[in-house]
């Protein structure tokens, strides 16, 4: 068929047919008639992507002769996934490449998965920034998104087979050439370290920086199609490298290694991923490589906004930058150094220009995820940078006394010092740090959360101070969503094509008004609709099984309850309490007479995630892989056990990623989002799994409390302590600790079955069961009897199958609200002011 396809008679789309075999003659170089799987894939690629270039030129072109207001979306990272699929479906091409391609023998399924991830990210924060491109560009709107191209992204995971303890090794995904990308090799920014910075004088606020190390930032760019539109946008992603080839002076002394030392310093940059989501940890690289983006990134917006031949005092009426939590906080501080050092604006001028410009998003409450960077190493690395924060906190010179910070402050809140204390952008101790997110709130136009009680929590615990001093309305919610596109049509081809047919409207209607899935409720009780759903689920769960037996080599049996909790290990995220439920439901069932057994619900429990690699330093980041490697000891044991593993079975799949989520999330039955109340801001998982017809265990907690709000209390399986309680039950904890006998005779029974040793070990497990027995912060022994009556519950649900089947439907059909449609809209609105721009 290749050669036909050479004749140019295929019947399937003889264009695309045409444009495959060419790019592998031409841009692969290789002979058609013995190409892989992989070869066709890179050519289908290449191929795909000449249309995206072709729209990508047409809307930055209407882009540049409209010159509407633009945001910019900030993320140190974009966890994109695949991207051949979502752009054959955005682009509307999918059926043409997948007849094309079965011409020339091969499967597109087959196809598909031999692209790599791209994981420039390590979760929720990281995946959201990747659903919100997708949804600017469907929508329109003039959206960029700046992030750093790592050549590594998040470690894959290996999980030991003798101990069952966590392995990381690289993630090189740039190996095999990235068709996605288009390198802008006269990109370029000069982006300056260390080195002196030279005040003026006092009056003015200005000074000079120079000296030092400097780094090349180039651009590489990676076009987001829109679903259903032309509008294409753009994620520039900036590599570092040196200003220099290396040192020839070094060279020719005959000093090899000195020769490349700054040349290998400055590529070290963009090299790797940050992988410790939620904890802070002062390393410099970490704070070069936000500065790095965060210079090239403003750089580049300012010389596009010159183009316009404004008066740079219009900079916010023509540019909304939004901050994916503090990691790009130093960009108000650049922003403020090119104005009053470069552009010679007034400073306080440049202020307001700063604070109409920037805006803000807080993803965590927790304390060790806030970040902050200490005075000394801000003034090594970046000591003009230092000296504009100081002169926001109080520069005795500085014009206007309103922008004087601390002293508006002081006239508001006479005398307060502990306030005052509370407020400062400095925490003084040795040495001092700067808290970013006081700057970010300081410097942005407006601050939010990403679900209301998060949003609520930042405004009453976080920043209650700000709050008082800026009013209500600088503080607002915009609710975390997903996009339908690789959630719902692309990872569930089959549910897509069913609510298509069953809606009667054009699946590209929906996709993009997410709101119409209410139209389901009219077909509930229909037992054909039922029978039709039901079997999709069914499906999906073969496929899941099918990869499992692949993969582990253990089979799985489709018809049994699939459980699954996937998302970063984390103490907060409470996966401990999910495992020591699962032992306890072993030792229940092995404790039946095997009559009874029978009547017990057949449940397949499975588990995905990552663990911060280990460090000695941190207590807590210890604890992470040993949860790993108890649940892998607990699999071994219960999978092998005869009594016991035809109703219940469990694993561990490994490296988990967005490619493997795509697979396990339609798949599920239930899903457990079981944080302790109060610590996960929102969660998006939980709308994926909804979305997908799966229904949630759950804390009354982050996006949870909405998703029931909208699905109804009877269809998601609420457990657990309230958030206000949860500080008490830690004073408790400490104050006037009862022993778990006591709180949770059967939780008791489960942490001394682990210890007794059935589950091997030697003991290793012990410091993670003292988490439990003693301090407990993440109020496990609180929750645990509430928890396994909520998995009653859901076994006592699962039995009437045609209500679970009901249940299903209804969850799916409210999940309108949870489009990150709706979410971009909410920031287009209320936070950046822009608008749509027709092709
Ligand atoms: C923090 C840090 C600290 C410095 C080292 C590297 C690093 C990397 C990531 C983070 C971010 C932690 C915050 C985060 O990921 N929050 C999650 O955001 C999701 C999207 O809003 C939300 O659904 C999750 O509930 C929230 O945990």
């Amino acid at each position: 068929s290749w050669k036909a396809a050479l004749r140019g008679v295929t019947t399937e789309s003889p264009e695309i047919s045409k444009s495959i075999v060419n790019h592998v003659q031409t841009s692969l170089a290789r002979a058609p008639y013995n190409i892989d799987d992989f070869g066709a894939y890179q050519a289908a690629a290449l191929s795909v992507r000449d249309n995206l270039i072709v729209n990508w030129n047409s809307t930055q072109l209407e882009y540049s002769r409209k010159s509407p207001k633009r945001a910019y979306y900030l993320s140190l990272e974009f966890l994109m996934g695949r991207t051949l699929s979502n752009a054959l479906l955005n682009l509307g091409v999918l059926d043409n490449y997948s007849s094309s391609l079965s011409s020339l023998g091969f499967s597109l399924e087959d196809i598909l998965v031999q692209e790599r991830d791209a994981a420039l990210g390590n979760g929720g924060l990281g995946r959201l920034a990747a659903c919100y491109l997708d949804s600017s560009a469907t929508q329109e709107l003039p959206v960029w998104g700046y992030g750093l191209r790592y050549k590594y992204g998040i470690f894959q995971q290996l999980i030991k087979a003798d101990d069952g303890t966590q392995l990381e090794a690289p993630d090189p995904w740039l190996d095999h050439q990235n068709p996605w990308e288009l390198p802008r090799l006269d990109v370029t920014y000069e982006v300056r370290f260390y080195g002196n910075a030279q005040r003026w004088d006092e009056g003015t606020g200005r000074a000079t920086w120079s000296g030092g190390q400097e780094v090349l930032a180039v651009a590489y760019d990676v076009m987001i199609p829109g679903y259903g539109t032309k509008n294409t946008n753009n994620l520039r992603l900036w590599e570092s490298k040196p200003k220099r080839g290396f040192d020839l002076q070094s060279f020719n002394a005959g000093n090899y290694e000195r020769s490349v030392e700054s040349s290998n310093s400055a590529a070290a940059i963009t090299s790797v991923l940050y992988p410790n989501d939620h904890t802070s940890f002062g390393k410099e690289l970490r704070l070069k490589q936000q500065y790095f983006w965060t210079a090239a990134s403003l750089a580049d917006m300012l010389r596009r906004f010159k183009h316009l031949e404004k008066p740079i005092s219009q900079f916010a009426e023509y540019n909304a930058i939004q901050l994916n939590d503090t990691h790009p906080t130093l960009a108000i501080v650049e922003l403020m150094r090119i104005l009053v050092d470069e552009e010679e604006v007034p400073w306080d001028g440049a202020w307001t220009i700063v604070t109409n410009t920037f805006f803000f998003t807080n993803h965590t409450v927790l304390p060790e995820a806030l970040e902050k960077w200490s005075v000394p190493l801000l003034e090594h690395l970046l000591p003009r940078h230092l000296q504009i924060i100081f002169d926001i906190v109080s520069h005795p010179a500085i014009i206007r006394e309103s922008s004087l910070f601390l002293q508006s402050v002081e006239k508001k809140f006479p005398g307060d010092r502990e306030k005052l204390s509370r407020l400062s952008l400095i925490e003084e101790g040795f040495p001092k740090q700067v808290r970013m997110a006081n700057l970010a709130v300081v410097g942005s136009r407006r601050v939010n959360g990403v679900a209301e009680l998060h949003s609520d929590l930042v405004q009453k615990n976080l920043f209650p101070d700000f709050v008082e001093f800026y009013g209500k309305s600088k503080f607002g919610n915009v609710t975390n969503g997903i996009t339908p596109r690789r959630w719902l049509d692309q990872c569930n081809p089959s549910l897509s094509a069913l609510i298509t047919e069953t809606l009667k409207i054009e699946r590209n209607v929906w996709l993009k008004d997410l709101y119409k899935l209410e139209g389901l409720l009219a077909h509930v009780n229909d037992s054909e609709f039922q029978a039709r759903w039901a079997a999709v689920k069914h499906q999906n769960k073969e496929r899941l099984a099918l990869f499992v037996e692949r993969q582990l080599g253990i089979k799985i049996d489709a018809s049994a309850l699939f459980d699954v909790q996937i998302k970063r290990l984390h103490e907060y995220k409470r996966q401990t309490l999910n495992i020591l439920g699962v032992i306890h439901r072993y030792l229940l069932i092995k404790s039946l007479k095997p009559e009874e057994r029978k009547k017990v619900v057949k449940k397949v429990v499975f588990f995905a995630g990552k663990a911060a690699p280990a460090c000695t330093l941190f207590k807590m980041s210890t604890l992470l892989p040993l949860t790993i490697r108890l649940i892998v000891n607990v699999a071994r044991v219960i999978n092998a056990d005869p009594d016991t593993n035809q109703y219940l079975s469990l694993f561990f799949l490994p490296d988990y990623s967005v490619s493997l989520a795509e697979i396990l999330i339609p798949a599920s039955d239930i899903s457990q989002h079981i944080s302790t109340a109060g610590t996960e801001a929102s969660g998006t998982s939980n709308m994926k799994f909804c979305l997908n017809g799966g229904l949630l265990v759950g804390t009354v907690d982050g996006a949870n409390i909405e998703i029931a709000e909208e699905v109804g209390e009877d269809n998601v399986f609420f457990f657990g302590h309230l958030t206000p309680d949860v500080e008490d039950l830690r004073y408790q904890h400490t104050y006037h600790p009862i022993p778990v006998e006591e709180k949770s005779p059967a939780l008791a029974h489960v942490l001394n079955t682990v210890s007794s040793g059935i589950f091997g070990g030697d003991g290793v497990y012990e410091p993670l069961l003292n988490t439990v027995r003693q301090g407990d912060f993440y109020i496990l022994t609180d929750d645990f009897d509430s928890y396994i009556r909520a998995l009653e519950m859901v076994d006592e649900a699962y039995s009437d199958r045609t209500e679970w089947i009901k249940k299903s439907i209804r969850t799916s059909a409210k999940m309108g609200k949870f489009s990150s449609d709706r979410a971009i809209q909410d920031y287009a609105q209320e936070y950046w002011n822009i608008e749509s721009v027709k092709l």
